[in-house]
């Protein structure tokens, strides 16, 4: 099994939102947590700045070539990102191999993209990482059937690696166009059938996932690890008042969240920038509760979903003690429900909060269905909530609520046969 130790920097000049150096310490052990590697050690690291050739101090990290010898570690996990340069510096003076928490986090996108869109984001992201990263890397890069002899006059190795990246980047970006244009597709449907999108949003490891089974019985993977969600799921699901929306479970958030990722998920992510209501799930047992809420705060704006409508899921109830922590958040976060996903408490107050945005659609309606158009009734049920059914001699007598739209199809197909 690979052994690794994390080095938990923190400098003394620059924010760090809230953020003690445990909480960031305890965050590499969660990430490296289910990569299948041995976390040996967690080496704190405190500092006035940064150095541009190390990160860290010449003496720290001769200090850590001698613990990495002596546990006999294989590889250093950084939770501050690197240069290129204080990367190899690193590696000269450790002789391990050294990586950043952006490649950590890659590396557990790629270990649980399942689809092919999830995969091309990942393996798009990790491209754009390592390319402005290859000065003097050329030699780990190289692949069979890319050597020299290769490339054309005058050209570096190096230079075959970059152009051959810069080539794949290309093809990567074409293909996720193209399933972009297929999603925009299935949207469009979305919109012409009026169907509401509600989005779930939050932390991850918040509980998207459990909340998305509890409500829809959708069979989403569920762990207590991070990023087990990549692909988006959606399923439908018929609030109290009959409207039918359709809900998503996405990828979940995390502080300082790597750029490329989020450039090359944009698509996935666009799925929420384009819902009709947010539902942020946070959970409230967390000490960094609002430390987590301000980095979906943080996330959401840059995907351009900060002005849609949300309802607060606090979640995780059954694991939280301290009541006066729930109030504070209660009235700190909009439009806030203290659930348990996992053990379905408040499941119904927090539906009729979703469905307080989406009531004023529903319509009472009053139709009698004649018999030779009774696939009509099937739609109704489908569509809206069926109070009443009543068998009469010129048809069905149904009365309920329906999407206004919807509503006025109806009538209309009922009235067509009528004249
Ligand atoms: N005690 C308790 N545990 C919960 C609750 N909701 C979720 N969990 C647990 O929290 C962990 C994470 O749940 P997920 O639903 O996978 O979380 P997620 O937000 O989808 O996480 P990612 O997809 O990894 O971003 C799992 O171990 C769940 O069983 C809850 O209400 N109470
Ligand atoms: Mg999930």
């Amino acid at each position: 099994m690979e052994r690794v130790i994390t080095v938990t920097v923190r400098f003394s000049h620059g924010a760090d939102d809230g953020w003690t150096v445990d909480d960031s310490a305890r965050e590499m052990a969660e990430l490296t947590a289910n990569t299948g590697v041995e976390l040996v050690d967690n080496i704190i690291c405190l500092r006035d700045r940064p150095t541009a050739s190390l990160l860290i101090g010449s003496g720290k990290a001769e200090e850590l070539a001698l613990i990495c010898a002596a546990e006999n570690v294989d590889t250093v996990i950084f939770n501050k990102d690197l240069t290129g340069t204080q990367q190899r510096n690193l590696e000269d003076i450790i002789g391990k191999r050294v990586i950043d928490r952006t490649q950590l986090i890659l590396d557990i996108f790629a270990r649980h993209a399942a689809s092919g869109e999830g995969k091309a984001q990942v393996e798009l992201a990790q491209l754009e990482y390592m390319l402005p990263r290859l000065a003097g890397r050329g030699k780990l890069l190289s692949r069979p059937g890319g050597g020299i002899g290769t490339s054309g006059p005058g050209e570096t190795k190096l230079e075959t690696d970059r152009r051959r990246i810069r080539k794949r980047i290309d093809s990567l970006k074409r293909d996720l166009r193209d399933l972009n244009s297929h999603r925009q597709l299935l949207r469009k449907k979305r919109k012409e059938q009026e169907l509401p999108l509600v989005a779930l949003v939050g932390y991850t490891n918040a509980g998207k996932s459990t909340l998305l089974n509890a409500l829809c019985n959708a069979g989403q993977k569920v762990q207590n690890a991070l990023f087990t969600t990549l692909d988006p799921l959606s399923k439908s699901l018929q609030l109290p008042c009959g409207e039918n929306v359709v809900l998503t479970d996405t990828v979940g958030f995390l502080h300082d969240l790597p750029h490329n990722l989020i450039e090359a998920f944009k698509a996935t992510l666009e799925e929420t920038a384009h819902a009709d209501l947010l539902v942020h799930v946070i959970d409230c047992s967390h000490h960094l509760a609002y430390e987590h809420a301000s980095s979906v705060r943080q996330v959401l704006e840059q995907i351009g979903a900060q002005d849609i409508p949300v309802v607060t899921a606090l979640n995780k109830l059954d694991l939280l003690e301290d009541k006066s922590w729930l109030a504070a958040l209660q009235a700190d976060m909009p439009r806030p429900v203290a659930i348990s996903a996992k053990l379905g408490t408040n499941l119904d107050k927090l539906l009729s909060e979703i469905e307080k945005e989406f009531k004023g659609r529903m319509t009472r309606v009053e139709l009698l269905i004649p018999h030779s158009r009774m696939h009509l009734l099937d739609q109704f049920y489908r569509h809206g909530r069926v109070e009443s059914v009543e068998y009469l001699a010129e048809g069905v007598m149904v009365r309920g609520n329906l999407p206004s739209v919807e509503a006025k199809r109806m009538q209309d197909a009922c009235s067509e046969r009528g004249q």
